[in-house]
């Protein structure tokens, strides 16, 4: 039988994959999510009919989103992670040794869940003594979290749904009164050609609090575009210039996508994008 699924990038542009097996589809609290075993990538993870991660492409995303920050931090101690429910988070934190804890806080029980069932190679860190795993919504967690931290990864959906109130100024504003003084916040914004305006957005509002703002990009064939931005600010690590290239070397033979040369081209934007930043 051909059975296909799309993710409507737009209403007129969609990506399809074909599907081998349906493996679950439930109506959480908050979304709909749906896992299915394409033949091209391997299980995939939706939710309210986006991509969030394919056993094929998903450490393009993991490894990008958690060990930019992480090199760059003196000493990651604390870490706050929200969303990322999945694990792929978490599990790239612990390859760093300076780590104690780390705080996951997921508002859909179901992802973790699942991701436990279906994706034991992203999940496989959970259970770590290190990891706290808090069923919350981060937005309310946020204004009263009761510890700081050194770095904080916004590993969430697009900006439409349960992550909405994740992309505005009032919840960055509670975030950075969560960090330590040379605190760093990552954050998924999206991709450049199809929402430049957000990125931008993002990109602006980041720079009315944090000292140093950079964008940096992964390349992950099954998002929107395949070419993805994540939005960093730190309050006191140059991201071009204060980065561990030593620690990035040591993790490069454990990994898939991150090494040092990316850490640092990661950060170069085409003209395009940045005339885009701009304005
Ligand atoms: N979080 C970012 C997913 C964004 C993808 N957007 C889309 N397909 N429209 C992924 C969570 C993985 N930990």
């Amino acid at each position: 039988m051909d059975l296909w699924y799309s993710e409507y990038q737009t209403e007129r542009l969609r990506l399809g994959f074909k599907i081998r097996e349906t493996l679950h589809r439930s109506r959480t609290p908050y979304q709909d999510l749906l896992i299915v075993d394409t033949y091209e990538y391997g299980r995939m993870m939706l939710l309210d009919g986006m991509v969030m991660l394919t056993d094929y492409d998903e450490f393009a995303y993991h490894e990008m989103i958690v060990h930019v920050p992480m090199c760059l931090h003196p000493n990651p101690k604390k870490i706050l992670v929200v969303g990322g429910g999945d694990g792929g988070s978490v599990r790239e934190i612990l390859r760093h040794p300076s780590v104690e804890k780390i705080v996951l806080c997921e508002i859909d029980e179901e992802v973790i869940n699942a991701s436990r069932k279906f994706f034991p190679r992203i999940s496989c860190a959970l259970d770590n003594s290190k990891v706290e795993i808090l069923v919350r919504d981060a937005i309310e967690y946020v204004k009263n979290p009761g510890e700081i931290f050194d770095v904080a990864i916004i590993d969430s959906t697009d900006p439409i749904g349960p992550s909405l109130g994740l992309f505005t100024p009032a919840f960055y504003q509670n975030l950075q009164d969560c960090l330590t003084s040379n605190g760093i916040v990552v954050a998924q914004s999206e991709s450049f050609y199809l929402r430049p305006n957000h990125v931008r957005g993002m990109y602006l509002k980041y720079k009315q609090l944090f000292p140093h703002v950079a964008i940096y990009c992964s390349n992950i064939p099954t998002y929107p575009t395949g070419h993805w931005t994540f939005t960093l600010g730190s309050m006191t690590q140059d991201p071009l210039k204060d980065w561990s290239k030593q620690r990035a070397k040591r993790l490069e033979s454990e990994l898939r996508y991150y090494n040092a040369e990316i850490h640092q081209s990661a950060f170069a934007l085409p003209t395009q994008f940045r005339e885009w930043l701009n304005g």
